[in-house]
């Protein structure tokens, strides 16, 4: 069993998506262990998308992140990294493949609904980035 990290960016919140992307990940047999609403500080996410900072889109990005709120999931299930992340799609929403999260409430390559743990050693960093050991629920 794996677990690995999701984060329901600003705009699918907005856009009131949570729900929906919730149930896509239950609908493929991954189980929600833990789970919060924030709305993140600039140095959080700046920390978070720390191996990006030389990119050019390293300050919207940022931005992006901060401006609104957040819903960050922890998900458990055989093979959990690998398959959400291929559950929400590429990275651009408008090459996404159809169905998947990133196609159905995405919009383009920063504006793209989700972010999900990219690799087992990603994941386990970025599940305790934002979660205390006793708020993940795995009994
Ligand atoms: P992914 O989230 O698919 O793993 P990363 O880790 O390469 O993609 O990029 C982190 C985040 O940076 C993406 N989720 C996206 O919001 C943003 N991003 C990546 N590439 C670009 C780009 N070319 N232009 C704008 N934003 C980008």
């Amino acid at each position: 069993m794996e677990k690995t990290l999701v984060i329901i960016k600003p705009d699918a919140v907005a856009k009131k998506c949570a729900g929906d992307i919730i149930k896509i990940f239950y609908g493929n047999e991954l189980e929600l262990v833990g789970l919060k609403m924030i709305s993140p500080a600039k140095e959080i996410m700046e920390k978070f998308y720390s191996v990006h900072k030389e990119k050019d889109f390293f300050k919207p990005l940022v931005e992006f992140m901060v401006s609104g709120k957040i819903i960050i999931c922890v998900w458990r299930g055989y093979n959990a990294v690998l398959k959400v992340r291929e559950i929400i799609g590429s990275t651009d929403s408008r090459q996404a493949k159809a169905g998947t999260i990133r196609n159905l409430f995405g919009t383009d390559g920063r504006v793209n609904a989700v972010h999900a743990s990219d690799s087992l050693e990603n994941a386990e960093k970025e599940i305790s980035f934002f979660f205390k050991e006793e708020e993940i629920f795995e009994k």
